[in-house]
């Protein structure tokens, strides 16, 4: 572990003294995101800049500071937890003994300044003072492991923290599959080193032949594909082993059937599902906040809320093209070494998807992530 050091960190804008007389952040109320979202809009005077910084300790030297705060007044007594769900200022925590507490944070840790939208993710391990009634508040935030994050309008949201692998959920109908949103997930896994294992779910609505070309291009380039039905059951015992003793984030699409595969792995869950929608064939959104399960094979599970698009996190145009298995190796044939893949004259990758060596679609979404396009039509 790296040894502790002390910096001075920065705290929110909205700590100061309100120098204007609208009152904005009031009026939502509770919500530290949507707090946090409105402080930016406010103005303040360069003066008051000089008192909103404090010197803390941290386990870790640079990058952002919240991501691993041993704030200094975490004492021996403070045991350790991790973070169940979080909502707006609160959050559970199952602290070692076993127990679920309810949590509120720090001042310090809700007011450092940050680039993410929420300083704490499911999936955190922190310090924890309990004190009565289960009530405990969190003292400081361990240095993640993994964290997979989203661009937020500008923010980073952490949607999940400390997870292993993540099973990347589509379905084969109602709602389609959105091949491009996929992609979009993969990519972001590799960036955050977390496994990404691909379940194409509901292949009871369709003729399984019809879904080979797309497990394909994902099978090949070594990514798990699971082609799985909780009706029929398929695919559910590869599922279970894939998470035995693993701490497995599920995400996609509202009404792919995440919650309903996690039912189906460990019934005794009974996790909320609901139908889709019959208008437009869009889930409902039924889980609303990322959530870290126990289950009985030994691991956990973290339900999370349908995405609608995902843009990742800080994604680097330059670094996209290593974020895509299938295209890595092409691109180091290029003549240019900055070829971007897209008019460039002894482009191998132009050559390979000429040639059918490269999958059209794949060649198509890496180039709108690395153009920085919001996903397209398929993607929404
Ligand atoms: N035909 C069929 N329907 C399924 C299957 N799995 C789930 N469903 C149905 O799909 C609908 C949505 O399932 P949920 O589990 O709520 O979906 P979700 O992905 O958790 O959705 P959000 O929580 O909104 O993100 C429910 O009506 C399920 O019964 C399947 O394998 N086949
Ligand atoms: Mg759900
Ligand atoms: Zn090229």
């Amino acid at each position: 572990m790296v040894k502790p050091r002390k910096f001075r960190v920065e705290f929110r804008k909205n700590r100061s003294t309100r120098c204007r007389s609208g009152n904005l952040t009031r009026t939502v109320d509770g919500d530290l995101e949507a707090a946090g979202d409105q402080a930016t809009s406010e103005r303040i005077s360069g003066k008051g800049d000089l008192t909103r910084k404090r010197t803390v300790t941290a386990e870790k030297e640079s990058g952002d500071h919240t991501d691993g705060l041993t704030a200094e007044s975490a004492t021996a007594g403070d045991g350790r937890g991790r973070v169940l769900n979080v909502h707006g200022l609160e959050s559970h925590v199952q602290a070692d003994d076993g127990r679920v507490v309810r949590c509120t944070m720090r001042r310090l840790l809700r007011t450092v300044a940050t680039d993410q939208r929420h300083p704490l993710a499911a999936g955190d391990w922190v310090r924890v003072r309990v004190g009565g009634d289960d009530e405990g508040t969190i003292q400081a935030i361990e240095p993640r492991h993994t964290s997979l994050s989203r661009d937020s309008r500008g923010r980073r949201h952490v949607i999940v923290a400390n997870v292993d692998q993540m099973i990347i959920v589509g379905s084969a109908a109602l709602p389609a599959v959105k091949p491009g949103l996929i992609d979009r997930l993969l990519v972001a896994a590799e960036a955050a080193g977390i496994r990404p294992v691909i379940c194409i779910n509901k292949v009871d609505l369709v003729a399984a032949a019809s879904l080979v070309p797309l497990a394909g291009v994902f099978a090949r380039m070594g990514y798990p594909v699971i082609l799985c039905s909780t009706v029929t059951g398929m695919g559910i015992t590869r599922l279970r082993a894939e998470l035995a003793g693993r701490v497995t984030a599920v995400i996609g699409q509202s009404g792919v059937g995440k919650s309903s595969l996690l039912n189906a792995i460990d019934p005794e869950l009974n996790l909320t599902v609901a139908e889709v929608s019959r208008d437009n064939e869009k889930g409902r959104h039924t889980t609303t906040t990322a959530r870290l399960v126990p289950h009985r094979l030994g691991g956990w599970f973290v339900d999370t809320p349908g995405v609608r698009q995902f843009q990742p996190w800080q994604l680097v145009p330059a670094e996209v093209p290593s974020a895509f298995r299938d295209l890595r190796p092409i691109a180091n044939l290029c003549r240019f070494p900055d070829c971007t893949h897209d008019h460039e004259s002894g482009c191998a990758v132009k050559d390979a998807v000429a040639d059918g060596l490269l999958d059209t679609r794949r060649w198509e979404s890496c180039r709108h992530l690395a153009a920085g396009d919001e996903p397209g039509e398929d993607e929404e």
